[in-house]
């Protein structure tokens, strides 16, 4: 009940802040509209929960990681918009919606992409200025910076496309899926610790960070195979239509349920050293139960 409460604080303040960052007057509002049609479709807004849970669990201000948080988010929307595009996975459906490009056509989602992703920039350098440059700030968002580029998500992405119909080993898949879905999901835990300065936990929350985000992409790989859309608000199956391999076409149904127990397992371990009140512990079991 006490994290169904925390869960609901956090996403209202995510949603709240979200909400807000596309409504001053802009030359183009029908770029704003494609925007926010995807960045307020109601994802589960796990990176920036993370963030300020962690931020929040290791005695930060939650207003000073606020903004941070919707960079963050802002990042993740713009790499579902390209993620769905044609030349991508060629998607339709995207958090219970029709994916950006199939409303908006797929210049215009693209833009939206291009739009988010700099807007992300724009607000962490607008929260580095107001926090008068603080090496908190610039860390943060250097990090962020790092994880979401060319040795992070789009490293990753990059290696997905040319494994398309290759045989991989399940090494080169965590290496993959490190970068490709792990690496936003470290910037988001590791922005937490960041802003909270607490040094001396930075090599936890990082190891914590790794276990959460493979097991993510296990569980997804998992609801891929074994969900519906309609429950996941997403297309399914084009990994399958593209010939990728998955932790399901690799170790099979079971052997990958254990393996995201295992790493949840493991990240429990070091959420109770983050986090005293135990709700990163609860987010950390939602997570492995999520249905969507
Ligand atoms: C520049 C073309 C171009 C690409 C950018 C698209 C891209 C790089 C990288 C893809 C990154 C990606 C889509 C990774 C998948 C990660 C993943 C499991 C996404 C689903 O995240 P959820 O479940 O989604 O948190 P919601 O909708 O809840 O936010």
């Amino acid at each position: 009940m006490e994290f169904q409460r925390k869960m609901t604080e956090l996403q209202s303040l995510v949603e709240k802040t979200l909400g807000h960052l596309f409504l001053n007057e802009y030359p183009s509002a029908s770029i704003v509209h494609s925007i926010n049609y995807s960045l307020t479709a109601g994802g589960k807004r796990v990176r920036p929960i993370l963030a300020i849970a962690i931020c929040d669990a290791l005695g930060g201000d939650i207003n000073e990681i606020v903004g941070v948080s919707a960079a963050i988010e802002c990042i993740h929307t713009y790499s579902l918009i390209h993620d769905d595009l044609p030349a991508m996975d060629n998607d339709c459906l995207r958090r219970g919606k029709p994916t950006n490009h199939v409303v908006f056509g797929e210049a215009n989602a693209i833009l939206a992409g291009d739009g988010l992703l700099n807007f992300a920039y724009e607000l962490l350098l607008q929260e580095i200025i107001r926090n008068k440059f603080e090496t908190r700030f610039v860390k943060a968002a250097e990090l962020i910076a790092t994880c979401a580029g060319i040795n992070g998500m789009i490293a990753g992405q990059v290696m997905d496309m040319e494994n398309e119909t290759k045989k991989i080993s399940v090494d080169e898949l965590y290496k993959m899926h490190s970068m490709k879905t792990g690496a936003l999901i470290k910037a988001s835990c590791m922005a937490g610790a960041l802003i909270a300065e607490r040094e001396e936990l930075y090599q936890t929350v990082e190891t914590y960070s790794e276990h959460i985000g493979i097991a993510f992409q296990i569980i997804d790989d998992i609801l891929d195979y074994t969900g519906n859309e309609i429950t996941l608000g997403k297309s399914i199956g084009s990994d399958r239509e593209n010939q990728k391999a998955t932790f399901v076409t690799l170790l099979g149904l079971e052997e990958s349920k254990q393996l995201a127990q295992n790493h949840s397992t493991e990240a429990l371990k070091y959420a109770e050293k983050i986090d005293h009140s135990g709700f990163l512990a609860d987010f950390t079991r939602y997570l492995l139960n999520r249905q969507n």
